[in-house]
């Protein structure tokens, strides 16, 4: 039996760059991206050595890529740089001085500040100082379990400023989850704060701070950002406020010379069994290959204002809130709260307010929006967006219309960009200035990247045939190992492929006859009936092309006759009656779609999935609840618990 994943639905809608949008893009040509691309490919060390020396280095490398001994790649070998200089200082000698980094919104109304760059500067030095006041240097690991406050970016351009290596723990995460990631990473200092805004409430940070380090030996310091006002416990020795570490600390904090290899940050993720991968990103090769996205991916302006929506708690928020656009000196936006508070309209009008002209959101944020209505973005001025981007998820062909008429007033390109924690940067995405967009694909390869759609045996795919996404060339801001695990690490990423070389990305995919590039979801979510490899993102797309349906999950769950059965958990859309009708509706509309091996066993209606804060359905809470199982999983990263009881009370 074929091991490729049946692809079955055909989109065939195009959207070619707005004219006004191309004519004044950085890249604008079909034939010059076909040459970068090229010369990218072909010859790696010219492409790669030219963009670098864009940035500043104290001591130029002495080799490209170093791939003697794979997958141990060595990017810009031999060079000695700082990210902050790149970041921060290059730009004090030139109009960006006093030019906005970073734009704050609180979640609590009336809370902004502006963070100019040379003001950003001073308090990254300030803050790199304190650090080296309580002992902490090169080498070592800091863990920051901050909300998304400006102290938040501070904190982590402070470490790569001293060579401290980060840690960013997302602030949803309870104790346990801390201890781990403390423990696997021997963290030397916590930054935290005593607690975080969300959704109105307080959450107490602090004091999941104080649990989890009965359990970690290792933690010397705990620094805390006084934020809500909360109580907090206090261990005198171990434990420093913000304030009382900034105060006497010096502005002039020289960067540490860092080797081109060295560790900038760790960052977790959740393996589908049991601890998390540590994954570990390296100086120069993260920063060239998040600086060049940046720069092209948003076709980014001296004049833009950027809005990228995610945590900083998920690798997005590293490479696309704090570090590309800083090293592009790009004015960065960060919203500390949630999209829907007080109201709706939150996220509007924030665009209209700050003339947002590149926005960069989730396509589980945007179903939300679809089905919150129309009415709260039309009451704002969206007129300054240049520029739509999504990531985490495959978006659904509604929600890319939606975005694209309702949101981009059909003026802005869409870039649907894929990319992994572990790749560090974005991997496939349209170039808005020349891509012809189409609804669901992330579209074309960027630079330097060797994208190929295979079988289990290597062998390239044809068109239209969905198999194992995997990426056949080293590229510079790819993750380096697994934290302390090296084996792990090559078992994990490069065992499959291990003679070839290649990166196992774990999606699968499918490419057409453009050479575009569509995810179809998670490898092992693939759900088998009958032999029929049915992939989640075509159902879940097919169930939300239908109107009563604003979003969906689908997941396999042992059945007695089938051996696999299909469970869909659909969230109906506004004033629509779930019930037994709509689920006979939708199976029959999904039998329509794909055909009758897809059409679902069972129908479940919920106000909301169960979520990760970066927008990824929790699949198997879902698989667990089908089953009629008792959840075993790991519920910490869970965005909204409420969206789990409720599933359970309609049992
Ligand atoms: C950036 C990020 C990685 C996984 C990845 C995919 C999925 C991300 C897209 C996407 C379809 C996209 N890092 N994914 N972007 N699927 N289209 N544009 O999300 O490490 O948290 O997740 O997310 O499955 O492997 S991540």
């Amino acid at each position: 039996m074929s091991d490729a994943i049946d692809h079955v639905l055909a989109e065939t809608r195009f959207f070619s760059p707005p004219e006004e949008f191309a004519r004044q893009a950085r890249l604008c040509s079909d034939e010059e991206y076909r040459e970068l691309h090229r010369r990218s490919i072909e010859e790696p060390e010219e492409f790669w050595g030219g963009i670098a020396d864009e940035l500043v280095w104290y001591k130029r490398w002495t080799r490209v890529l170093n791939w003697d001994n794979p997958p141990f790649a060595r990017w810009f070998e031999g060079g000695k740089t700082n990210i902050t200089v790149n970041c921060l200082d290059r730009h004090l000698t030139t109009a960006r001085k006093n030019k906005a980094a970073i734009l704050w919104e609180g979640e609590p109304y009336q809370e902004r500040r502006t963070l100019t760059y040379l003001e950003l500067h001073r308090l990254v030095c300030r803050f790199a100082n304190a650090l080296k006041n309580l002992g902490v240097g090169k080498g070592d690991r800091v863990a920051i379990y901050l909300p998304m406050v400006p102290e938040l970016a501070i904190a982590m351009l402070a470490c790569a400023r001293i060579g401290a290596i980060h840690s960013v723990i997302f602030a949803g995460f309870s104790a346990p989850s801390l201890v781990d990631r403390l423990n696997d990473a021997k963290a030397k200092a916590v930054i935290t704060a005593d607690g975080g805004f969300r959704r109105g409430q307080v959450i107490p940070l602090k004091s999941v701070v104080d649990e989890a380090l009965l359990q970690s030996p290792t933690v010397r310091h705990v620094v805390v950002l006084r934020r809500t006002g909360t109580d907090v416990h206090w261990v005198h020795g171990r434990d420093h406020w913000w304030r009382d570490v900034m105060d006497p600390a010096s502005s002039v904090c020289e960067p540490e010379p860092m080797d081109s290899e060295d560790p900038l940050f760790i960052l977790y993720t959740s393996g589908s069994t049991g601890k998390p991968k540590g994954v570990l990103h390296t100086t120069g090769g993260y920063m060239v290959g998040t600086y060049l996205t940046t720069k092209y991916v948003f076709d980014l302006r001296e004049e833009d204002t950027y809005w990228c929506t995610a945590d900083i708690g998920w690798v997005t928020g590293h490479s696309y809130i704090v570090y590309g656009p800083l090293a592009n000196g790009a004015t960065t936006l960060l919203y500390e709260g949630a999209p829907n508070h007080p109201t709706p309209d939150r996220f509007w009008q924030i665009v209209e307010r700050y003339r947002v002209n590149i926005f960069y959101t989730a396509p589980t944020a945007i179903r939300a929006f679809m089905k919150w209505g129309d009415g709260w973005p039309r009451r704002y001025d969206l007129s300054s967006l240049r520029l739509l981007g999504t990531v985490g998820e495959p978006i659904n062909p509604e929600a890319w219309l939606w975005y694209h008429k309702t949101i981009g007033q059909e003026r802005c390109p869409i870039v649907d960009t894929w990319w992994q924690t572990e790749t560090g940067g974005i991997m496939i995405t349209p170039l808005p200035g020349l891509t012809k967009t189409k609804p669901g694909s992330a579209t074309i390869p960027f630079f330097g990247v060797d994208a190929a759609v295979v079988d289990e045996h290597g062998h390239e795919l044809p068109p239209g045939k969905g198999g194992l996404l995997v990426i056949r060339r080293p590229w510079p801001s790819m993750v380096r190992t697994l934290w302390g695990d090296d084996d792990r690490f090559v078992e994990y990423y490069w065992s499959r492929f291990r003679q070839q070389g290649w990166y196992l990305t774990g999606d699968g995919a499918v490419r057409d006859e453009k050479g575009y590039f569509t995810i179809l979801g998670r490898i092992d979510d693939v759900i088998n009936v009958s032999g029929h490899r049915l992939s989640t993102m075509e159902l879940e797309s097919a169930l939300a092309s239908h109107p009563s349906v604003v979003e969906a999950a689908v997941v396999g769950f042992d059945h007695e006759i089938k051996g696999l059965g299909i469970a869909a958990f659909v969230t109906p859309a506004g004033g629509v009656l779930p019930g037994i009708q709509l689920a006979g509706e939708l199976s029959e509309h999904v039998k329509k779609t794909i055909g009758a091996i897809a059409r679902p066993d069972q129908v479940r209606f919920t106000d909301s999935l169960p979520k990760t804060r970066s927008g990824k359905i929790m699949r198997r809470l879902l698989r667990d609840i089908a089953s009629g199982r008792e959840i075993k999983s790991d519920t910490s990263t869970l965005e909204d618990y409420s969206a789990l009881a409720k599933l359970y009370d309609e049992e």
